[in-house]
């Protein structure tokens, strides 16, 4: 062909855009759970990054931004085990993307989705991303069929966890692995920032998006399939219920527009940037 491949990214408009869904997609993926590799292993395997755990297509023009958001502590062979199973995955879908690991400083209670909102908002300021997807560390996903991008509608991409028998607990559930534009998450005003501790916080965004009149898309079950790597079950938040309940009276002015933290470290390195935060609680 006459197609000229121009691998300078600044002056390449004779590049093809990358087809809406990739080539070379085989269905299901083989899941490595053992020997946790070690940061050179990966390091030395996975070449092709750029630092910031960031990658794009040569051959084709991706147009959209991917941001992967990975709210996280104390989870070092989760992660390892993450990244070695995700580069290659994301890089065979010829996405353009970048892994942040966002880590809440200290020991105090965690909060899942002030991570999250942070891990959004610091990406904002590096790239003008287009995608957000938001990862739990825990679950990799077991089909390269499950595309890393955003659709029209925010889409809930764990459905069939192997740890619920690849079946939804329940139809609203929103947790695990989702996927929001940039745009949708600027109009949600983010998560909310008051779930500390487990659980609540994915269904209050499932609620914020039927209160915004958007609508959650999935692929089917057959697909969207995902294995989470064992570990110890969570302390449960006691109020989350309360919070959950009276959740829509804050959707204005509990996300995004009250997020407060301090960001102790920057790191980019080769397989992830790094955020180190010290979580604020909002006024
Ligand atoms: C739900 C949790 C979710 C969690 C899923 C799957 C709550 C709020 C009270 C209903 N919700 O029960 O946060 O993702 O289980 O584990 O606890």
């Amino acid at each position: 062909s006459d197609e000229i491949v121009d691998t300078n990214r600044s002056n390449a408009i004779e590049i093809p855009l990358c087809p809406d869904t990739p080539p070379n997609l085989r269905g299901r993926l083989q899941i490595v759970k053992s020997p946790i590799p070690t940061v050179s292993d990966l390091e030395n395997r996975f070449t092709w990054l750029k630092p910031g755990g960031h990658w794009y297509p040569e051959t084709c023009k991706a147009i959209k931004k991917v941001a992967i958001i990975v709210p996280y502590r104390y989870r070092g062979e989760h992660l390892l085990l993450f990244l070695q199973h995700m580069h290659p995955l994301l890089k065979k879908q010829q996405l353009d993307y970048t892994i942040f690991v966002v880590k809440q400083d200290g020991c105090g209670t965690f909060n899942k989705a002030m991570l999250m909102n942070v891990g959004a908002t610091e990406a904002l300021k590096r790239n003008n991303f287009d995608c957000f997807i938001f990862h739990d560390v825990d679950l990799l996903p077991e089909d390269d069929r499950i595309l890393y991008t955003c659709p029209e509608q925010p889409r809930h991409m764990s459905v069939a966890v192997d740890k619920f028998r690849y079946k939804p607990l329940y139809p609203e559930i929103f947790g695990g692995v989702t996927a929001i534009s940039a745009k949708h998450f600027k109009l949600l005003n983010g998560y909310s920032n008051s779930f500390w501790g487990w659980g609540g916080e994915d269904d209050d965004m499932s609620n914020r998006i039927r209160f915004h009149s958007l609508t959650v898309s999935r692929y089917p079950a057959s697909i969207a399939r995902y294995t989470m790597l064992p570990h110890k079950k969570n302390k449960p938040n006691p109020s989350r219920y309360k919070i959950l309940w009276t959740g829509q009276k804050r959707f204005a002015t509990d996300g995004l527009n009250n997020l407060k933290y301090t960001i102790k470290e920057v790191k980019q390195h080769l397989l992830y940037t790094w955020l180190l935060v010290e979580l604020q609680r909002p006024n």
